[in-house]
């Protein structure tokens, strides 16, 4: 049994993964503490980019610099270590190597190239035992444990409304439904995304830049144009240089006016980018979460692929009467059809509300 001492470390080790949510892709976040047999932490680190060193032999390194010996120490880690050499060498070795008695860990490594690290630290003595805080340590890890088994990333869906369901008004204008402050939250979730997704509507009627802005160290993410006709302008904002961008057209668009731009040409499904089709192509380039962000047709059209995995919703206090809905065209056309959900989180952004929701099925 995991002592009180070793769920407060792997608490500790859960937030510090957390440190890189955004940041590790196509790896998922890690943390690590080590601590000596009276609970004293001697070490602690977490994986901050891929290719960089994993989280355990961040944290033997910490307590090096520290001057801590850890032979016969306690690693409290997030994820099962590690038992390949991929961009960097097995952590289980290097636990086993550096002395560690005991690892207790939370959440075992789907990833079959990585799995098996418990067994290799049992064979050689080390006590372990698995599935401390694992529902704590997953939901920290959700977008990287969710696509390692599916071969897709993650899709949350982002979108803005007032009370009564509109995302614009009835003149198409949509800018500042929501608060200042929601739209701050709103780069703090790009930030942890891979990919940020729109659509070629959005993009005419907003021209959005989609960077992250005032979020000191984040990494920007990918941005995404799902342009079938590849109508979008060269002088779009979301093709400036803040961030890279991917402009997904179908099979024959004309690009002749975006050199310089990425292009990636898709199959379409009835006259449109295959959804699967983009997400298998992204989780190829190592994305792992994307942040669907509109409009309401492409949200319906990832909807009806059964590729919305997560919602987030600012409710803004405020009534049009008219306009449209956030979500259109998904293609459910009665209430035993609708997508149930669970919410997750309620919680209050400067005077808007903020949701989140998880499918039932998942
Ligand atoms: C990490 N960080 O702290 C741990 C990981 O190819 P590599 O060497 O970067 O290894 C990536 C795999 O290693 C990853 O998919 C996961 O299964 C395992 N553990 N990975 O990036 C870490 N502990
Ligand atoms: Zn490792």
């Amino acid at each position: 049994m995991a002592t009180a001492t070793e769920a407060e470390a792997m608490r500790r080790a859960i937030a510090l993964a957390a440190r890189a949510l955004g940041a590790t892709s196509p790896n998922p976040v890690v943390g690590c503490v080590l601590l000596d047999p009276a609970g004293r932490v001697l070490g602690e680190g977490f994986h901050q980019r891929a290719g960089q060193a994993h989280a355990e032999v961040n944290a033997l390194r910490d307590a090096a610099a520290r001057g801590h010996a850890v032979r016969g120490a306690t690693a409290v880690v997030t994820l099962e270590p590690c038992n390949h050499t991929g961009r960097t060498g097995p952590c289980a070795q290097a636990l086993i190597e550096a002395g560690i008695a005991r690892v207790v860990y939370a959440v075992a490594d789907p990833d079959p190239t990585a799995t098996g690290g418990a067994a290799t630290l049992a064979a050689a003595g080390v006590a372990t035992e698995g599935g401390l805080l694992a529902e704590e340590a997953a939901e920290g890890n959700a977008a990287w444990l969710f696509s390692v088994t599916r071969g897709r990333p993650q899709v949350r869906w982002k979108y803005a409304a007032t009370l009564d369901g509109r995302s614009a008004a009835a003149d198409g204008s949509s800018r500042w439904i929501t608060s200042a402050a929601s739209r701050a939250d709103v780069h703090r979730l790009r930030a942890e995304a891979d990919a940020v997704v729109v659509g070629s509507g959005t993009l005419h009627a907003d021209d959005p830049q989609l960077a992250v802005r005032g979020i000191e160290g984040a990494v920007q993410p990918l941005r995404v144009v799902l342009d079938t006709r590849a109508t979008i302008r060269p002088d779009a904002r979301v093709l400036d240089d803040a961030a890279p961008t991917l402009v997904v057209t179908g099979p024959d668009a004309d690009t002749r006016h975006l050199p310089g731009t990425e292009v990636l040409r898709l199959p379409t499904r009835d006259g449109r980018v295959g959804i699967p089709e983009l997400l298998a192509a992204l989780y190829e380039r190592g994305v792992r979460s994307v942040l669907l962000e509109g409009g309401p047709v492409l949200a319906g059209a990832f909807l009806a692929a059964g590729a919305v995995d997560r919602v987030t919703g600012y409710l803004a206090p405020a009534l049009l009467g008219a306009g449209p809905a956030a979500l259109a065209g998904a293609g459910i056309g009665s209430i035993g059809e609708a997508l149930r959900l669970d919410i997750t989180e309620v919680t209050r952004i400067g005077p808007d509300l903020r949701l989140t929701a998880i499918p039932k099925s998942q």
